[in-house]
């Protein structure tokens, strides 16, 4: 996250980091007790990707830290890729995946202080432009340097029209329907590379729901460069289908 704030898992408790062996390599998401919503690109495609040597920390304010009483370690016992993510098309559409975590036990996530679901927002719902939304991270903090945060930050970032998004900033072979662009206060603050997979929740009727995923944009926090998040809302059958869950959830 360039510019924002550093925070804590205690205001983002649906935050998952996940790892490949010992590398930190994309944010997440909580949705259930026993499933991780973050980005296929985070994943190799093509070949059949190795589930074994991934695995997902929930409740971390610092990657090289770890607090046993505030986290929860799990390994993957199942990875789903969306079908129609294809990485050669150039375009991040359908950049979505879901992660089955489980822990020694085989047992899921446990609702603590640090530790919680996001919500799913309603089928097709969208929020008004220029509503302001949160983004948490452990991925690059400055323009310029390619070193990664130690700790979680996180930083408000407003929402904006697709058409504008599309014609302005973008072009239609990159953004389309299925993705949502937002911009930082003049353009200074965004995510970059490391957040990816990472949450943009949005808070209504006093619920934090789960709107987008942080996906891709042109270089970070630069202007009239927007970041470009999954829209989680034209998903909720894609999820329900694969974890077996309502297709609304709320509360
Ligand atoms: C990335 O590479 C990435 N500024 C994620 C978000 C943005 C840029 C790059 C948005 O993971």
């Amino acid at each position: 996250i360039i510019g924002g704030l550093r925070s804590t898992v205690e205001s983002q408790p649906w935050m998952a980091a996940i790892f490949k062996g010992d590398g930190f390599i994309c944010g997440g998401t909580l949705i259930t007790p026993c499933w991780v919503l973050t980005a296929a690109h985070c994943f190799p495609t093509g070949k059949r990707t190795q589930i074994n040597r991934y695995s997902v920390v929930l409740g971390k304010n610092a990657i090289n830290e770890t607090d046993p009483v505030k986290e929860q370690k799990f390994t993957v016992s199942r990875l789903v890729i969306h079908e129609d993510f294809d990485y050669s098309t150039e375009n991040y559409t359908h950049d979505i995946a879901l992660l089955k975590i489980e822990d020694c036990n085989g047992q899921c996530a446990v609702k603590t202080k640090t530790v919680r679901t996001a919500c799913l927002p309603p089928f097709q719902q969208m929020l008004p432009v220029g509503f302001y939304c949160e983004i948490a991270g452990y991925g690059r903090y400055q323009k310029g340097t390619f070193k990664f945060s130690r700790y979680l930050k996180q930083t408000e970032v407003k929402l904006i029209s697709q058409k504008v998004c599309q014609r302005t900033y973008y072009n239609k072979d990159e953004v389309n329907e299925n993705m949502l662009c937002a911009n930082g206060r003049d353009w200074k603050t965004d995510a970059c590379q490391g957040d990816s997979g990472g949450p943009l929740v949005c808070e209504v009727n006093n619920i934090m729901f789960l709107f987008g995923i942080i996906s891709w944009g042109k270089e970070c926090a630069e202007k009239n460069q927007p970041g470009v998040y999954t829209q989680v809302s034209n998903y909720n059958q894609w999820i329900s289908q694969h974890t077996g869950l309502p297709r609304y959830t709320a509360g």
